[in-house]
């Protein structure tokens, strides 16, 4: 490992710190939690983006996510991504159920909030509010981090590194 690859790997870990941050949603009768949320740039041109997150419920009730809602998007959606005769296709879910002590995690290839008409270009480094509606909860606004591809891409191999190094202990 050259210097620059390995100020290039830093670069990256930090950025992997500084995204993981959980959202702990205490105030709330349902004990939920959300990890790892972030939003997809936006592609110049574009005006859709999608929210991916680890959504945890710790407590004995099933949860319900009814919708996500934010100031720079009209409409936002649950989808998710399934194959079909080889070809990837979106299908809309009207809610999530996550039950107790499952985790839920949205991803490019499967479960993800789609943000329609997004109002302004995302750009890497912002924050931007995001409300989860759930079922038995108060809405829940989280600041969610808009992450590049490359930042997306170091954060995706960061989460096969922990469940690798966690499948050691089986
Ligand atoms: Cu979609």
């Amino acid at each position: 490992m050259n210097v620059l690859s390995l100020v290039i790997f830093l670069f990256m870990l930090h950025i992997n710190y500084s995204y993981a941050t959980n959202v702990n949603l205490a105030e709330n009768p349902v004990l939920v939690s959300v990890e790892k949320a972030y939003l997809r740039a936006s592609i110049p041109g574009s005006n859709i983006s999608a929210a991916y997150m680890t959504i945890v419920n710790n407590g004995e009730k099933t949860v319900t996510l009814l919708g996500a809602s934010s100031n720079i998007s009209p409409r936002i959606e649950i989808h998710q991504n399934t194959m079909k005769n080889n070809m990837m296709r979106m299908r809309k879910m009207d809610i999530i159920n996550i039950k107790a002590n499952e985790r839920i995690t949205l991803q490019p290839s499967g479960i993800h909030l789609m943000l329609f008409d997004v109002i302004k270009p995302l750009q890497p480094q912002q924050d931007v509010e995001l409300t989860l509606h759930f079922s038995n909860s108060k809405p829940v606004s989280l600041q969610v981090p808009v992450l590049s591809p490359i930042q997306e891409k170091s954060a995706q191999n960061s989460d096969e590194q922990h469940s690798h190094i966690m499948q050691h202990h089986h």
